[in-house]
């Protein structure tokens, strides 16, 4: 038996809407709609265009019907952290992007009641600035009936039907580590109302089929089924391979650098290096540290836009690939490169604070660039195996960034190990796989998804060269 789902993937930069087809030996992916994600800053802060992207969403999706009638299924996945506040089934304002500053008060606060090694402890969660549960602490909560996490959001819209869907709210602060429920005494002790949080489900649940306004929009009614909705815990599904001495790195706007365990590991050395445990397909745990990502390039690429010229990136990266001067590995993790701002010049200020090489043309930025997302990828992977216990001998880079040969050449010098890239949209794979096998359409654990993964799309290698050629 074989079948069609339709992926709905909205990434930091771009949303998607894909066709999957799947069956017990059948694998592959189209794209039906591709959209930018544009945030918008308005007088009290910077916001996502969530309007936009569902109006995307729901064209992307009568496309989809259109080219496959017989569609079974669709799932929403996203970036995490960010919600809506909801009133009685209304949104109360336009939900803020996690790069809006006002998320620093939020940590303040929260850690006068709850301090960082406590919170750690209760929900084995990464700092970030801008988790949920910092963002919450600066908002008016006592209005809201609910918190909805943004492909949460979007199931509402389109189902009426209101549900958490565990691995995006693994990204709260709010989930317990070992437990995987909603942390009552956390939530009571940071005086937060606990009513606004949903039910929660897992992965490969039926939310519902469409509303009525929304059918006719699409052209027929569909079910919608819970994915790994957060992007990266789907991406994590389509990692092809089931091999135990593997780390992946799934890389877009962020550079995601972990492994995936049975059970969290909750420890200070963990704390220290800021591993997360997040909640993965199945019961997994996405062991992982987030680095900054090609944030760090395509917010320079705006920058030098600006003066409206339109840069062609594999140009550039073709030029940098050239650079054979000495260039700056900087620290990317550098909270200064967190906001959207002038990057290029954040670069450049790095460097004489820490007297190392400004870069003098664009091709040398985006060598640094390069060459310090693949430090700190290569640090990440390693520290990854160290506090988890696992040797990894092979690294997976999936997402838009495995389209970036340089990226994945130099991280596989920088390891000494050997990296396979692809596939480019691992995300929107794991989430059809994770409606497929709701739908029956596939059976099995993940490493049989991922069997089918490898099978369908095989990674293109990158040997570690020598150091003195590298
Ligand atoms: P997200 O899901 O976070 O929106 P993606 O996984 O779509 O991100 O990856 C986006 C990134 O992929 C871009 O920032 C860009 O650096 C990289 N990318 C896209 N196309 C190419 C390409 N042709 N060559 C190299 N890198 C690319
Ligand atoms: C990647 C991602 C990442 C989160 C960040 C907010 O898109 O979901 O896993 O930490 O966005």
């Amino acid at each position: 038996m074989s079948g069609a789902v339709a992926a709905i993937d909205l990434g930091a930069t771009s949303g998607r809407v894909m066709l999957g087809f799947v069956g017990h030996d059948e694998l592959s992916i189209r794209p039906v709609a591709r959209f930018a994600n544009t945030p918008v800053r308005i007088a009290d802060g910077l916001h996502w265009n969530i309007l936009e992207l569902y109006r995307n969403v729901v064209a992307g999706l009568g496309a989809a019907v259109r080219e496959e009638p017989g569609l079974r299924s669709i799932g929403v996945d996203s970036w995490a952290v960010d919600y809506a506040l909801m009133r009685g089934g209304r949104m109360l304002g336009t939900p803020y992007h996690y790069r809006d500053e006002r998320s620093a008060a939020g940590v303040e606060a929260v850690h006068a009641l709850v301090g960082p090694q406590e919170l750690y402890a209760a929900n084995g969660l990464q700092h970030l600035p801008f988790n949920t549960v910092f963002q919450l602490a600066t908002d008016e909560l006592d209005l809201a009936d609910t918190m909805l996490l943004i492909p949460d959001l979007l199931n509402f819209w389109l189902t009426g039907n209101t549900a958490a869907e565990r691995t995006n709210a693994s990204t709260t602060g709010l989930l317990g580590a070992e437990t995987r429920e909603w942390d009552d005494e956390l939530i009571a002790r940071l005086g937060m109302p606990r009513a606004i949080l949903p039910g929660l489900v897992d992965a490969g649940t039926t939310i519902g089929g469409l509303l009525p306004s929304v059918a006719a929009e699409v052209g027929r009614n569909l079910s919608v089924t819970t994915v790994g909705s957060h992007d990266t815990a789907s991406a994590v599904v389509a990692i092809p391979s089931s091999r135990d001495d593997t780390a992946y790195i799934s890389c877009g706007t962020w550079g995601l650098v972990g492994v995936e365990l049975e059970h969290p590991v909750i420890s200070e050395a963990g704390r220290a290096a800021n591993f997360t445990n997040e909640g993965g397909v199945d019961g997994r745990v996405r062991y992982l540290h987030n680095v900054m990502g090609l944030w760090l390039l395509s917010e320079s690429v705006r920058s030098w836009e600006r003066g409206r010229e339109v840069i062609d990136l594999p140009g550039l990266l073709a030029q940098a690939a050239a650079v054979t001067t000495p260039v700056a590995v900087f620290d990317a993790d550098d909270p200064r490169f967190l906001a959207p701002g002038d990057m290029p010049a954040r670069i450049a200020g790095y460097c004489l604070e820490y007297d190392l090489p400004v870069p003098a043309s664009r091709a040398e930025f985006v060598r640094s660039i390069i060459e310090s997302l693949a430090d700190a990828f290569a640090r990440a992977v390693v520290a990854a195996a160290e506090l988890s216990g696992r040797q990894v001998s092979i690294v997976h880079i999936v997402g838009g960034g495995s389209q970036n040969e340089l990226l994945c050449q130099l991280t596989a010098d920088r390891l000494g190990r050997p990296v396979l890239a692809g596939p480019v949209e691992a995300t929107a794979i794991g989430n059809v796989l994770v409606q497929a096998r709701a739908q029956g359409l596939v059976t099995g654990s993940l490493e049989s998804l991922r069997t089918l993964v490898a099978r369908a799309f095989s990674p293109r290698p990158y040997s570690p060269r020598p150091r003195a050629s590298a």
